[in-house]
């Protein structure tokens, strides 16, 4: 199983990444020297081994400007463990192979759109172990944003265990921010107890009564689904994985693995104090204590606010966490239309299952696994196999009751894809179901990730799909664009994009477990479109030590 010393580390970057690069008179090359190592780190006063880069986790934030080409030489220092390369934007074992320990790897990539992304090793759990960052894309002069800000500030949530990353029920210390915790009962055996680290401080963001502030917050977690709040403050949404929000206000940003958002804030509340900013896991039970971080009005001390932190949301406030989906819309100025009707709908059944009595996930009674070869270099090079079996565009849905438990939790297992015809217009509708607890009526939140494409977000609705009406309530006059969205429970999710990107693409939740346990598809496009493939992504499977004639 892949744990913290699994054998292979992918880095991936989750933004659009433009193979054709664009063209700009005054686009720069920026350059970045990355070593990535195991050191000790006491992020919650708790000591434990993290990835870091150049000895950081989060990793350093890279600022760009639209057009500008990011160079990052990236040294693994790594002993046991191989980095691979986000070659076109891809996962491991879809687009490429991993990189060898020891070896340098460059990843370079022309930033096409300004906004707030993230960069994340994808493969096993390193991503949890805090291989991660922020990079941040600026509008080139002359161009500027439908709102503004004094300041810009960078926060990525996640979770932090204490425990290696498979024993997350027992381990998961904080949902974000340092928190002093210093139980010897949820420690693992290497932790040491060091509250006099100053990692071990709490986390601090200064407001200047009466600025403004842009929160640029992206989410990481392993597992949990979030809600962020200020104490006593508004936040108003304003962007969405790289694309302008039509501005809403709340209290409560929800936040799920893989998305990133801006919200602005304004420091107009009494600047005699501070306050508490509150992450709070939501969407499963759970006794974690919420990260912590303080809002420190200028110039008052650093320390803790004099209140008690707010409570959150309910953690099974779905209605609430659903309404926050269904507000997020293309800002009217910036508004891509989506196509008015699809070609193909494809519906995805998302279970927990079994196979051969271990549990897994599955999109239509199959639970996905990769192939040796990776499948890009499979169709192209003629390397490697996969099933051929192409699998099913939807479920039994007029038997199947996704309130109850199945009666046969039992799933197949594939790695075969989906392959779309080019240019095409392809609906993905996400339905969530009852997991396999009989004790409870229990059904997870799942994000989404989509590589390859932004998809328009067209719909959110509770219960089961119905193919016939609920289309008639698509948004199809200002939907936003995204390439992670959440499943809420027991309700559906619809998308839709072109076909127009040649590759091949994984569509799958960012809950990293989830994904290893088989809660993933794979989609390919105009596979006879891709140019000949660099070399440099062989090297695993029957593409080992292959070299194109
Ligand atoms: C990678 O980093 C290590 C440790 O700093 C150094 O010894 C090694 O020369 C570096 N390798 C490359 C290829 O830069
Ligand atoms: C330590 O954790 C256990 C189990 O969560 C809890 O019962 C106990 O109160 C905690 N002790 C302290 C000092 O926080
Ligand atoms: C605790 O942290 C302090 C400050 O970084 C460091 O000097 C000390 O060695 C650490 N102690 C342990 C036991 O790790
Ligand atoms: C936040 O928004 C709510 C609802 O619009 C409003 O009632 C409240 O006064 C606002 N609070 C602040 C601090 O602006
Ligand atoms: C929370 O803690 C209580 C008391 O220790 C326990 O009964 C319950 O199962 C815990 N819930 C979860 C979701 O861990
Ligand atoms: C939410 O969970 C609580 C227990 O934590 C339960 O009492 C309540 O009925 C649940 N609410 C809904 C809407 O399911
Ligand atoms: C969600 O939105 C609906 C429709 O606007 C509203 O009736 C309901 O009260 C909202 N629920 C929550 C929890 O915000
Ligand atoms: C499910 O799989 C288990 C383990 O392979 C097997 O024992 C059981 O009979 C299967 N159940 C059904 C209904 O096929
Ligand atoms: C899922 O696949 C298994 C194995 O082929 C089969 O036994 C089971 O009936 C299927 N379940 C559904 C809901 O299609
Ligand atoms: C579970 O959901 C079903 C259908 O929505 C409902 O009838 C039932 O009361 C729920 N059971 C519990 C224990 O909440
Ligand atoms: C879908 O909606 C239509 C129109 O409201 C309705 O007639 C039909 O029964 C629904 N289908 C299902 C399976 O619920
Ligand atoms: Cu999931």
């Amino acid at each position: 199983m892949a744990g913290l010393f699994s054998r292979y580390l992918v880095l991936a970057l989750c933004l659009i990444i433009c193979l054709t690069s664009i063209s700009s008179a005054n686009a720069a090359v920026r350059r970045f020297k990355w070593e990535v190592k195991y050191e000790y780190k006491s992020q919650d006063c708790v000591r434990k081994l993290a990835l870091t880069i150049n000895g950081k986790t989060p990793g350093p934030t890279i600022r760009a400007v639209r057009g500008d080409t990011i160079v990052v030489k990236l040294n693994n220092s790594l002993l046991t463990e191989n980095i691979g390369t986000p070659w076109a934007d891809g996962t491991e074992g879809v687009t490429q192979c991993p990189i060898l320990a020891g070896d340098t790897f460059t990843y370079k990539f022309v930033v096409d759109r300004a906004g707030t992304y993230m960069y994340h090793a994808h493969y096993g759990m390193q991503r949890e172990a805090g291989l991660y960052g922020s990079l941040r894309v600026a509008l080139p002069d002359g161009e500027s944003e439908p709102f503004s800000y004094d300041y810009d500030r960078s926060i990525i949530l996640n979770d932090w265990y204490h425990k290696s990353a498979f024993e997350q029920a027992a381990g998961l210390s904080s949902p974000q921010f340092q928190w002093y915790l210093c139980n010897s009962t949820t420690l693992a055996k290497d932790d040491v107890c060091n509250a006099t680290s100053p990692e071990c401080a709490r986390h601090v963001i200064i407001f200047v009564p009466g600025k403004t502030y842009r929160l640029r917050i992206g989410s990481l977690t392993a597992l949990s689904a979030l809600s962020f709040e200020i104490e006593g403050h508004n936040m108003t949404v304003v962007e969405a994985d790289g694309h302008y929000v039509d501005p809403f206000v709340v209290k409560n940003l929800f936040i799920y693995s893989g998305e990133t958002y801006s919200v602005i804030v304004k420091a107009d509340q009494d600047p005699s104090r501070n306050y508490w900013a509150v992450s709070k896991i939501v969407g499963r039970e759970s006794n974690t204590t919420s990260g912590l971080a303080v809002i420190n009005y200028y110039p008052n001390p650093r320390r803790d606010p004099p209140t008690i932190p707010p409570t959150g949301p309910k953690w099974n406030d779905t209605d609430a966490r659903r309404n926050f989906s269904l507000s997020i819309k293309s800002h009217p100025k910036f508004i891509q239309s989506p196509p008015q009707t699809s070609d193909r709908v494809i519906v995805l059944l998302n279970t927990q299952n079994e196979i051969n009595g271990i549990r897994r996930w599955s999109v239509n009674n199959v639970s996905f696994n990769l192939p040796h070869t990776p499948y890009l270099i499979a169709l192209k090079e003629r390397l490697g196999h996969f099933d051929q079996t192409p699998p099913p565009d939807g479920y039994d849905t007029a038997k199947y009751d996704i309130f109850k438990v199945q009666d046969n939790a039992n799933a197949t297992s594939s790695n075969a894809i989906y392959r779309l015809k080019f240019d095409t217009v392809v609906d993905l509708i996400l339905q969530n179901a009852q997991t396999m607890n009989k004790n409870k009526n229990d059904s997870e939140t799942h994000p989404w990730h989509l590589h390859g494409h932004d998809f328009w977000v067209l719909g959110y609705g509770k219960g089961k799909f119905n193919k016939s009406s609920d289309p008639q309530n698509y948004n199809l006059v200002n939907p936003i664009m995204k390439n992670t969205v959440p499943v809420h429970p027991f309700g559906w999710t619809a998308l839709r994009f072109r076909a127009n990107n040649p590759g091949t693409w994984a569509f799958h939740c960012h809950i990293e477990s989830h994904f290893y346990m088989g809660m993933g598809i794979v989609l390919e496009e105009g596979i006879e479109k891709v140019g000949k493939l660099p070399s440099s992504i062989m090297g695993c499977g029957d593409s080992k030590g292959y070299r194109r004639p």
